[in-house]
């Protein structure tokens, strides 16, 4: 595991999930693309066979940034703000990829379908067995939620990629965190925010008729 300012710390990514929420339960954007982006750094310490992975996470999480630092970026403050901005606008291809094909509100939605699966996979490691399969819990979580978005290709390049995977201890110790104990503790503590985050996100989606965005 690398050292150094840029070694992965699995309480920097949790603070910042918790940090998404906002008192009127806004989505902040900030804050969410800095906990993938934590993620992001972890993942690419487990291996070349993820580079694909996180290509794409990567490729999405520069789309909203780039939102964020041009001129319309007070409206990409918050995900409500996002959906209302480009709504209001006609910015998002709500049938076919073709005017607006990288919009913040499909672009989000992606890193939105993931998160479900992290809440799952965190949320698999911290109740697992000790001597459990990383592989096995990943598999589940994947393909209880993104793998139903995903063609058959990929489903299979992410399986294959899934048996490198550490046993559960040694991926929890490697979170940096302590000892596999101390980051179940934190996961516990931190769950209830990124499931709350998920939430909201969902219901705003389905609220505006959104989650299914090509
Ligand atoms: C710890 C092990 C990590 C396992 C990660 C499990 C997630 C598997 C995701 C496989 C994604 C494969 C590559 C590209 C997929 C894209 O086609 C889709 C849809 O985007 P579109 O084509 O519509 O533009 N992209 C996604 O679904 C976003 C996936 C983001 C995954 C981020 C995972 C970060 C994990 C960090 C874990 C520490």
């Amino acid at each position: 595991m690398a050292d150094g300012a840029d070694a992965f710390c699995l309480r920097e990514v949790l603070v910042a999930f918790t940090a998404c929420l906002g008192e009127q339960r806004e989505v902040r954007v900030d804050p969410y693309l800095a906990g993938w982006k934590g993620l992001i750094r972890f993942l690419n310490t487990l291996g070349t066979v993820f580079s694909f992975i996180s290509k794409d996470a990567v490729t999405k999480i520069q789309i909203l940034e780039n939102y964020r630092n041009s001129d319309q970026r007070e409206k990409y403050l918050t995900v409500q703000s996002m959906v209302e901005y480009e709504l209001a606008n006609g910015l998002v291809d709500l049938k076919k990829r073709s005017e607006h094909p990288d919009s913040g509100c499909r672009t989000f939605l992606r890193l939105h379908r993931a998160l479900r699966w992290l809440q799952m996979f965190l949320e698999g490691l911290r109740t697992g067995e000790e001597d459990s399969k990383t592989s096995v819990i990943c598999s589940e979580a994947y393909n209880a939620s993104l793998a139903n978005y995903h063609p058959w290709i990929i489903r299979k390049a992410a399986t294959v990629a899934f048996y490198v995977l550490p046993t559960r201890n040694t991926f929890l110790e490697n979170m940096n965190v302590g000892t596999a104990d101390e980051a179940v503790a934190m996961l516990g503590d931190a769950l209830p925010f990124i499931c709350k985050v998920y939430d909201i996100t969902e219901e705003l989606y389905a609220q505006h008729k959104l989650l299914d965005l090509p």
